[in-house]
């Protein structure tokens, strides 16, 4: 498969929705505990180094970034959503992250799937469970990617990634490491798939 990507840049970082630029191009978000691998998987996925600072480096951590991926034949924005778990939630609040990104979730008309990031060590946990049942609530696609799988013996991959799959039917699991780029062809050709951004035109808002 040809994955040739021309340009990535980071286009915004937004605290409200109000700041988020307009729905432009096909958009995927990415979501996960604080320190999963997320940061590392898209900057794997992109194939740039360091176009989402990974641990340690502050960001927007609270709010939302936005970044725009150029093919020859399509383009793909993508949202890098605040880390999950840390931060206790009030009552009010079905995630720890709060109302800002549950209404993106929500509202976002050019939001086509949503990635949801797992440590393949750990499987899907109470949170990430509480995400992927707001996304079935909110009828938004999910895809659950098992990451740091290099951190697991090669004769358990299979077996993690096929209990993880029996564990959460109805959705696709994909198993990645961000050290070695495994599951990168196979998630680019699942968002391809979901998007159609590969023949895609821009989208009305
Ligand atoms: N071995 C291994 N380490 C990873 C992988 N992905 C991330 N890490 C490490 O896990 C830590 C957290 O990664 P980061 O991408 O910043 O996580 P984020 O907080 O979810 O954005 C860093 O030390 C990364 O180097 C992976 O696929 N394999
Ligand atoms: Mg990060």
């Amino acid at each position: 498969m040809n994955i040739d990507i021309r340009d990535a840049k980071f286009l915004a970082a937004a605290d409200n929705l109000e700041r988020l630029p307009a729905a432009a191009f096909a958009e995927v978000a990415f979501a996960g505990r604080s320190n999963v691998g997320k940061s590392s998987l898209i900057n794997t996925l992109v194939a740039r180094k360091k176009l989402v600072r990974t641990s340690g480096t502050p960001g927007c951590t609270r709010g939302l970034n936005l970044f725009r991926v150029e093919f020859v034949d399509g383009v793909l924005d993508v949202v890098d959503l605040p880390g999950y778990g840390f931060a206790k939630r009030s009552k009010s609040e079905r995630f720890s992250w709060g109302p800002l990104i549950e209404s993106y979730l929500k509202n976002r008309a050019n939001l086509r799937v949503v990635v949801v990031i797992v440590d393949v060590r750990r499987g899907v946990e109470p949170d990430d469970q509480e995400l992927l049942d707001y996304l079935k609530h909110v009828k938004r696609e999910a895809v659950v990617v098992a990451t740091k799988l290099d951190k697991l013996p090669v004769n358990q991959r299979k077996p993690a990634l096929a209990a993880l799959a029996k564990e959460n039917p109805g959705t696709r699991v994909i198993g990645f490491s961000s050290e070695t780029g495994e599951g990168r062809e196979q998630l680019w050709k699942r968002l391809f798939d979901l998007t159609k951004i590969r023949e895609a035109q821009p989208t009305e808002s």
